[in-house]
């Protein structure tokens, strides 16, 4: 099966987002699945414009696009993107929409195709903590779901698609204080490669 994974640069000031670096470390095959993996920029314009390009190259039967949710205790896979852009913060571009559309004409919302409560539940029984989230916000990430479910329904409507969310890693949480959460990366990538197993169906 051929898996398209992104993650993405670091944004908001930090100097690195613990998405692509567990996206980089995945091994090139996962069971049946052939990954290829690319890092999106964190921006609203050029994140849609690199992703469509892979879409359109790799076509893949699969897609999980990762990013970072500070403040988030485990793995978080999304059900729901929404057709908003409304940013607290200016994008690698600086770019701050709001109250804008993700897509003028597209419906209000749509739902990831991945079998998410399957996935979660495999990885919580694999000891990884992990839910399903409900709202990927109006930043970038919840454009790229967007954006990426918007082309599978009308490209490759079989396909596969969906988003995963993780939190900060341990050296990020403990800079900003005792009590913010974070995660190994080593165990955010034996998560991210378990998820992968689980949304291919192997
Ligand atoms: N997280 C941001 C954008 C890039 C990332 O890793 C978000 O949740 O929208």
């Amino acid at each position: 099966m051929n898996v398209l994974v992104t993650g993405f640069e670091p944004f908001g000031g930090e100097t690195v987002n613990p998405s692509w670096e567990a996206v980089r470390r995945l091994p090139e095959r996962i069971g049946g699945a052939e990954l290829t993996v690319i890092q999106l920029p964190t921006a609203f314009q050029r994140g849609e414009q690199t992703l469509l390009r892979a879409l359109k190259t790799c076509r893949p039967e699969l897609a999980l696009c990762v990013g970072l949710a500070g403040g988030r205790r485990g793995l978080t896979l999304e059900r729901v993107a929404i057709n908003l852009r409304d940013a607290r913060i200016p994008d690698n571009d600086g770019l701050q929409p709001e109250d804008q559309p993700v897509r003028p004409d597209g419906p209000a919302a749509r739902f990831a195709t991945l079998p998410v409560k399957a996935v979660v539940q495999g990885l919580t029984q694999a000891g990884i903590p992990a839910s399903v989230s409900y709202t990927a916000g109006t930043y970038v990430c919840n454009d790229i779901l967007y954006t990426l479910l918007d082309w599978q329904a009308r490209e490759t409507p079989d396909a596969r698609g969906g988003f995963l969310h993780l939190p900060y890693t341990r050296e990020q949480a403990a800079e900003k204080g005792e009590n913010v959460p974070g995660m190994p990366l080593e165990e955010m990538v034996r998560g991210l490669a378990l998820a992968i197993r689980l949304a291919a169906g192997d």
